[in-house]
């Protein structure tokens, strides 16, 4: 089908551009990490690892980094364990299901259905965790320029419409979930949010689709030490630090 070979051929694309990006942005490894031998802590080829065994990106700054907006504590339990987990039971389920050894973490995505709880929930949570660590930075810029400012002004009228709309993604998604600033096929973009670990990569699943070039984690793991039923706060505290250099290239790589 020509969506879906569309569909593939863009996020590869945009994909290993993030990945590039991404091995770019790398500060070394951290000493925070020396001594855990709970993960493995191999810098990836992209967002994810590829062929059997996926492995956990290396975070690229400390915990603390992120203070005020996000508490250190929060970072802590978030990457090490929730992601983690995720990039294990992946493995888990990936093993026991031939459909889904030796693909890349983009294909997975393509490829996986509403039926496969495991694979769906595992690999959505690893491609969304592995992205979310880089949409967000230390001393994040306040608003982007050149090109992506454009393409918000033209998508959405200016910059605190947008904003005003992925707040509101972000604030109505009912439980668990995400919200995402997408490019869309006719070179638009969109604002929607996803239930659980879904994202807009899932052709087979997700109601919207397209290439997800920033989202937010609105699962309470995300922001419940700090800002307990706060959800409006936290969505806050994360737009002091979007990475949108990160956004812009991955703009730009989807455009290209
Ligand atoms: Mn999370």
């Amino acid at each position: 089908m020509v969506q879906s070979t569309y569909n593939t051929m863009k996020k590869r694309e945009f994909l290993k551009a993030a990945g590039l990006l991404g091995a770019g942005a790398l500060m070394g490894k951290s000493v925070l990490f020396a001594s855990s031998s709970s993960v493995d802590l191999e810098p990836t080829d992209g967002p994810a690892g590829y062929g059997n065994e996926f492995t956990i990106p290396e975070l690229g700054y400390a915990f603390t980094a992120l203070e005020p907006h996000i508490d250190a504590l929060t970072m802590e339990i978030h990457y090490m364990k929730h992601h983690a987990a995720y990039v294990a039971n992946l493995n888990k389920a990936v093993a026991n299901d031939v459909q889904f050894q030796n693909k890349d973490i983009d294909t997975v995505l393509t490829l996986v259905t509403g039926t496969q709880a495991a694979i769906r929930n595992n690999a959505g949570g690893h491609w969304n965790h592995s992205m979310f660590w880089k949409w967000i930075r230390p001393g994040g810029s306040k608003l982007p320029g050149g090109a992506l400012e454009l393409a918000l002004n033209n998508s959405f009228g200016n910059f605190e419409e947008f904003k005003k709309q992925f707040s509101e993604s972000a604030k109505n998604r009912f439980g668990s979930g995400w919200a995402w600033l997408c490019l869309g096929e006719d070179k638009k973009l969109f604002v929607c949010s996803s239930p659980n670990q879904d994202n807009p990569l899932m052709t087979n699943i997700s109601e919207q689709k397209g290439l997800p070039i920033l989202g937010l984690d609105v699962w309470e793991h995300a922001y419940y030490l700090k800002h307990q039923n706060k959800r409006a706060d936290y969505i806050n505290s994360f737009f002091e630090i979007v990475n949108w250099d990160q956004v812009t290239a991955m703009y730009l790589a989807a455009m290209h």
